[in-house]
């Protein structure tokens, strides 16, 4: 049993690919699970990696059993877009996944008398203003506010939310080790080593990158609708920051975190700035725009400020100067 072993659910998607390297460089050895084949850029990384579904508890528990993670962050989902399409499946991998790992995580808990670190990417998704002018009246929402989600990916992610809680909460003998659950409600957030798929916020990383391909981008919201947003480096930064804070600086279990928080039309001021050809227009689709309509267009992140230092590195103008165009033009180097 390694001394420092964690566990990457959904390795193979958008944070998976900023995740592994940085907790290979804090010293961990990683066992990676997801429904795809981890790339080759990332199975280097890996002492072991299993193609197969979170909901495949059978084969998540043989993993727990071979590795005794100490650690795990759990980022298999399906996002809110692809929740919306597929409800059932939504639920079966977002809230059956999750349940069924907890389970497994404080099951080895009490076998190994050791603590398992529970790291849940919940989102901005368990938040649900009722309308537009609510939403602006609401303005930088707090963790304890307006948590009434309308989507199945909220709802999805808020139960995660209050499972690990629970479990954090409850060993099923008194001073047993169990699990130590934090999560963090992340905003938009902007790769440029990856396009993002299945989620609401999309239309932001998708501009961007359309753009540095020299494509049209036909934007699926309205000009005017503001979500938060940060960079996927420093989401990233966040999520190892919580991971590795001290329990008794935390004052709760749940955090917001965010860079910046514009509007999309100020996406596409910011693009044309760098990329002047961009050929951007919007045509919103009616039920993703609900979707951003019910989500909060800034969100307060002074907890996770001043429990655990979080500080992120890129504001919008950073984000772009700093990360996304050195990165896109390496990988767009004709369009970009
Ligand atoms: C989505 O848009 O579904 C995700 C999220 C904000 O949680 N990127």
């Amino acid at each position: 049993m390694s001394a420092k072993t964690v566990l990457v659910t959904g390795a193979v998607g958008e944070m998976g690919h900023q995740l592994l390297p940085a907790l290979a460089d804090a010293g961990y050895e990683i066992v990676a699970l997801d429904l795809a084949v981890l790339p080759p850029d990332l199975i280097g990384y890996c002492k072991e990696s299993v193609e197969t579904s979170i909901t495949e508890t059978g084969r998540v528990r043989g993993l727990l059993d071979r590795h005794r993670p100490e650690l795990v962050f759990h980022l298999a989902a399906l996002l809110s877009a692809s929740a919306e399409r597929k409800p059932s499946l939504a639920h079966k991998v977002n809230v059956g996944g999750t349940v069924a790992l907890l389970q497994l995580c404080q099951e080895q808990a009490r076998a190994t008398g050791r603590s398992i670190r529970f790291m849940f990417p919940s989102s901005i998704a368990v938040y649900g203003l009722p309308d537009q002018a609510a939403k602006e009246q609401a303005g930088a929402v707090l963790e304890h506010q307006w948590a009434q989600p309308t989507g199945m990916y909220g709802c999805n992610k808020l139960y995660g939310e209050l499972l690990g809680t629970y479990y954090s909460n409850h060993s099923p003998h008194a001073g047993d080790a169990g699990i130590d659950f934090r999560a963090i409600r992340f905003p938009g957030l902007i790769s440029a080593d990856t396009v993002p798929t299945g989620g609401t916020s999309d239309y932001g990383p998708e501009m961007i990158h359309a753009a540095a391909r020299s494509q049209a981008y036909s934007c699926f919201v309205r000009e005017d609708s503001r979500l938060p947003f940060m960079t996927m480096p420093d989401a990233v930064d966040g999520f190892m920051r919580l991971a590795f804070a001290d329990e008794a600086a935390l004052s709760t279990r749940v955090y917001n975190i965010k860079a910046f928080s514009p509007t999309a039309g100020e996406f596409r001021d910011k693009v044309l700035d760098y990329f002047p050809q961009a050929d951007i227009r919007f045509e919103p689709v009616p039920a993703r725009q609900a979707i951003v309509d019910s989500w909060p267009g800034d969100v307060d992140d002074s907890r996770a400020r001043q429990d655990w230092g979080f500080n992120p590195r890129h504001d919008f103008n950073g984000a772009m100067e700093e990360y996304v165009l050195p990165a896109l033009k390496k990988r767009y180097p004709a369009g970009a």
